[in-house]
């Protein structure tokens, strides 16, 4: 069974809503972060640059949030993906860890780039439901999961952008990410 490394409250969750979301069962290794077990041997041999979330799929031993999602899309995603499609969902998964969440979550560049990141992600939802055709995809999760922490951990509210605020209630009301980053 797919192992899922992560510690409390860790990068580690975003990983376990798609796993939830796709129905895939797994094993959750939960790391004592605060004791430092995510830089013992043991899990250094998953990851050698310790840092969560890490998995383990058979032979295949996996980090990077980003990397773990775009794997298990091309793995389980039962709609067949076409090189355009992939990229498009790679493009997104991307964006949400080297720009949205950099932009947003690094305090010296939020003033600066958190207008133009919400106004043209609002405008973009306008049009759509999902990220990426018409269905969910890892895309959703990437960027949704910063979208879950921004009102968590910054206390920024989407009021001036309905879009992503009615894009973020359909996120969070679905039963995988309740189960999931909801129950933080
Ligand atoms: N870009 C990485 C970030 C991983 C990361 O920084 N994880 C944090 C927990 S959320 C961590 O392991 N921190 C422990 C440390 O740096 O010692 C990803 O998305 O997987």
């Amino acid at each position: 069974m797919l192992k899922l490394y992560g510690g409390a409250r860790s990068r580690a969750s975003i990983v376990q809503w798609y796993l939830e979301e796709l129905g895939v069962p797994y094993e959750y290794v939960l790391l004592d972060m605060q004791a430092g077990e995510h830089r013992q041997p043991d899990y250094l041999a998953v990851n050698p640059f310790g840092k969560v979330p890490g998995i383990i799929d058979g032979d295949l031993k996996l980090w990077e949030s980003g990397a773990i999602l775009l794997y298990l899309s091309d793995k389980h995603e039962k709609v067949i993906a076409t090189p355009e499609r992939r990229a498009e969902i790679t493009q997104w998964v991307m964006f949400a860890n080297a720009t949205f969440g950099p932009g947003i979550f690094v305090e010296s560049s939020r003033e600066k780039e958190m207008p133009r990141l919400f106004t043209a992600l609002n405008q973009y939802l306008e049009q759509r439901e999902y990220l990426v055709g018409d269905r969910f995809t890892a895309a959703d999760v990437a960027v949704g999961a910063f979208l879950a922490y921004i009102p968590l951990m910054l206390g920024i509210q989407y009021g001036d952008y309905g879009a992503i605020a009615h894009y973020h209630q359909s996120l969070t009301a679905r039963p995988a990410f309740g189960k999931t980053i909801g129950a933080r």
